[in-house]
């Protein structure tokens, strides 16, 4: 019986994915079909609504038996280039930067290809199952489409724009399986641990086909933002507290994803990356929240090098990656109350920078939208 609903939910969440449009003018339409209370198997004596921004991950834990399936569909967008805190624009980058990376003799001495922007869609696909009280299980795989524009400079030297280009790269993400426990829960505090695993799931060898600055368009294996996985082997930690009362719902969480290996197969490991956050929700009536949160994450550059990687682009520099961010999110929360919409929650959040100090030079992120549904059962 569970498992054919959840099949049922997973057949739905596929196609959902095939066409998020669709998929919201659907979410949409139910809403205003019905208007529900979220599920929650119930011993509370406030309505216990999850207060909680859908951007956030592992953020609250299900009583024993229960089951919810999720579907968020994530668009982030970065336009322009970042060094430090300073903005830093393509010609700057093409005649002063430094080319570490790409040292053969005749070759240029500069980054004579400047990436412009860059778009990122995510559909990410999420389970998760209490089989008792005190232990939720998750799993989480993602499937990523990743689209870079470029400008490439002519020869080695000078302002001449010899062309653009786009690189682009989709496929399936690293699989994340990570268990949540209840350390500590009352009528108005919850804290519990966020234990996790990634397994190196996504291609780290993607290829496309870019304009050099001699004017070839070899074929060649992308730069690490444009791959789809870590090609290691990562720890998720956290630490999540919730509390509510009455209205509002309040939290803070700190996750981390912590590289297991010194290299992948490719010879490289990505930056370890520690996230902090804290939000405040308030709930208008048992079918509407909103919510506000600040996050501030920082992540250090990659360690090692591809070998394959090597271009006169900043992208090709594993020291152009990372550094500090702080972002704010203004989200809201709809909860279905009675008949098929029971137990569905459809929600969407927007971030945008508050702070940017990035290792650069590197594209920056402007703005994250999520768009998600959960269903518990
Ligand atoms: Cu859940």
């Amino acid at each position: 019986m569970r498992m054919h609903k959840l099949f049922l939910i997973a057949g739905l969440a596929c196609t959902v994915s095939l066409n998020p449009l669709t998929a919201l003018a659907d979410e949409h339409s139910m809403h205003i079909d019905h208007e529900g209370m979220h599920h929650s198997s119930g011993h509370e004596t406030h309505n216990h609504n999850d207060l909680v921004p859908i951007g956030m991950m592992g953020s609250h834990m299900h009583k024993k038996g229960d089951w919810m399936v999720s579907y968020r569909y994530m668009h982030m967008d970065m336009d322009g280039n970042r060094d430090g805190t300073s903005r830093v624009d393509p010609v700057t980058i093409a005649t002063t930067e430094a080319n570490r990376f790409f040292g053969m003799t005749g070759q240029p001495s500069t980054l004579r290809v400047v990436p412009t922007d860059m778009s990122m869609e995510m559909h990410m696909f999420g389970a998760m199952y209490a089989p008792s009280d005190w232990l939720t299980l998750m799993a989480m795989i993602n499937f990523e489409e990743k689209e870079m524009d470029h400008i490439t400079f002519a020869g080695g030297m000078g302002t001449t724009v010899l062309g653009n280009f786009t690189t682009k790269s989709e496929g399936w993400s690293d699989t994340k399986l990570t268990g949540l426990i209840r350390l500590f829960e009352d009528d108005m505090h919850h804290v519990h641990a966020n234990l996790g695993l990634s397994l190196p799931t996504g291609s780290i060898d993607e290829e496309a086909t870019v304009l050099t600055p001699m004017g070839m368009r070899p074929k060649l294996r992308m730069p690490y933002a444009m791959q789809l996985g870590t090609g290691t082997f990562d720890l998720l930690p956290g630490l999540t507290y919730s509390g509510h009362k009455g209205d509002w719902g309040w939290g803070a969480q700190y996750s981390a994803e912590i590289r297991l290996e010194d290299e992948n197969s490719e010879g490289y490991a990505w930056g370890d990356k520690h996230s902090l956050s804290a939000w405040g929700a308030y709930q208008w009536t048992p079918w509407i929240s909103t919510s506000a949160r600040v996050t501030g994450t920082t992540q250090d550059s990659i360690d090692g090098i591809d070998s394959q990687i090597m271009a006169p682009v900043q992208t090709a520099d594993p020291d152009n990656y990372g550094g500090e961010v702080i972002e704010l999110g203004l989200g809201i929360n709809l909860y279905g109350q009675v008949g098929v919409v029971k137990g569905h929650k459809v929600a969407i959040e927007a971030t945008a920078p508050l702070y940017r100090d990035l290792n650069g030079p590197q594209l920056e992120t402007d703005m994250k939208l999520t768009i998600g549904w959960q269903y518990s059962f």
